[in-house]
């Protein structure tokens, strides 16, 4: 049947989708096996403090990474905090801006001061050129973030950090089940933070794991995230609490063990996205590097406002319309959010163009098992529709903006 510009919601017709299609509708890839792993954590009255699901779940993720050391946590951001505690950052640590605010806020929580770098417009991940343009003498740390599950430029980070004896953290909320030439993301620098909260592709409802082969990095995390506990009942640093459930590990066991499944779903549906995209005028997904192999968990377009007649916020406008609820993650960057904003000289020293340009021009659309390729190809059909209606979705995304103040 063809469909007329003229049906799209935001014009007057009514929504595509009854349900609201959500990005980070969490996958639950084999909901009897978890549920039977959480039936035997309430069986052997085991919940928490390193019973044999979290064990196990450390065991598989740290295999793989290819590394030595795993300790799983109760979410990325709590995990963040001990390892940067553990490490005893102080001073300033360079990060890129565009990334969600809990990689700026973990540092700045634990008294470091973050310091936001440019990014490279093409692969949205940091710098290094920029990065090495910002150390100082108060520097004492790199946090990359592989950004949207893309890895960030390792070896040259790498490089940086050594020159000037940096410890060098990834923050790979977004990454587990990727890779750079082959290597997997979890194996780069002194350390990396996978969260496993309910978006994310792999999930344990809420968590997060720390993983590395530094041997004496392991063993603070360990026991910081125990109330700086050691064997027993001693005592050998401050400390909190971080840990994992049994419950968590029981979803993130069962979640791993389905990730090459998953990760297929995720490739097919931006397969779809990418040929129902292909020559819309002004519209463009974004594609991994060829070194970089990729979890394809967030899909990621770009809206060139001339070309396309459209602005990025008219076409998110057209498709929260329709009941598609796209999302503009990380829109403005942290140097524009608050705290930092208040204090631009300290924070971002250097102007960021293209952290700006970036963030203005991103939108992120609902994908994984929680959409089908034809909720894909309908998703695509509304946008080429919006895009040659430019005028009128344009003019009724500004009188909906205005009627909502
Ligand atoms: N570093 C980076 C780079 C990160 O992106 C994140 C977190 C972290 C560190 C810290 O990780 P954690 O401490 O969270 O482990 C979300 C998530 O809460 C957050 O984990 C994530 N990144 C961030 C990018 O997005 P919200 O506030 O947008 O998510 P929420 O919970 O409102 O959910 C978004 C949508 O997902 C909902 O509108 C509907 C759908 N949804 C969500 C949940 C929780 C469901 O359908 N079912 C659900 O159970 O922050």
């Amino acid at each position: 049947m063809a469909v007329s510009p003229h049906d799209l919601a935001i014009l007057g017709g009514s929504p595509s989708f009854a349900e609201p299609l959500h990005v980070g509708r969490p996958n639950i890839p084999d909901e009897r096996r978890a549920m039977e792993r959480i039936q035997q954590a309430i069986d052997r009255r085991w919940l928490t403090s390193f019973g044999p699901l979290v064990k196990q779940f450390e065991h598989d993720l740290a295999a793989q990474a290819g590394v030595r050391h795993c300790v799983a946590t109760c979410n990325a951001s709590i995990a963040l905090q001990v390892l940067l505690r553990a490490s005893g950052l102080r001073g300033e640590v360079l990060m890129p801006s565009f990334t969600f605010i809990a990689t700026a806020h973990t540092l700045q929580w634990e008294g470091i001061t973050p310091v936001f770098c440019e990014i490279d417009e093409a692969t949205g991940n940091i710098d290094p050129k920029h990065a090495r343009q910002l150390v100082t003498e108060r520097t004492t740390g790199i946090m990359g973030v592989h950004l949207w599950g893309h890895p960030a430029p390792t070896e040259e980070l790498a490089a940086l950090a050594e020159e000037h004896g940096l410890r060098l953290f990834y923050d790979s909320a977004h990454a587990i089940g990727s890779a750079r030439n082959g290597r997997p993301v979890g194996s780069f620098g002194d350390a990396e933070v996978y969260s496993f909260h309910a978006t994310k592709f792999i999930n344990s409802f809420e968590g997060g794991a720390i993983v590395t082969d530094d041997d004496e990095l392991a063993e603070r995390v360990r026991s910081m995230h125990n109330y700086g506990r050691g064997e027993g009942e001693y005592v050998a640093s401050i400390g909190t609490n971080a840990k994992m459930t049994e419950v968590a590990a029981a979803m993130g066991i069962t979640s791993l063990e389905n990730m090459p499944q998953l990760i297929e779903v995720n490739r097919e549906r931006y397969e779809h996205y990418r040929a129902g995209l292909d020559g819309v005028p002004g519209i463009w997904l974004r594609r991994p590097l060829p070194e970089n192999s990729v979890n394809h968990q967030y899909v990621v377009f770009e809206v060139d406002e001339e070309r396309a007649g459209l602005s990025r916020d008219d076409l998110v406008a057209m498709l929260v319309a329709e009941n598609v609820l796209a999302r503009t993650h990380f829109h403005p960057g942290c140097h524009r959010t608050e705290p930092y904003v208040r204090d631009q000289a300290r924070h971002a020293p250097l102007p960021l163009p293209h952290t700006e340009a970036l963030s203005g021009r991103i939108v992120m659309l609902p994908t994984g098992t929680g959409v089908t390729t034809e909720d894909v190809d309908t998703v695509c059909g509304l946008i080429r529709r919006a895009v040659a209606d430019a005028p009128s979705v344009r003019a009724a995304a500004r009188a909906r903006a205005a009627s909502s103040w």
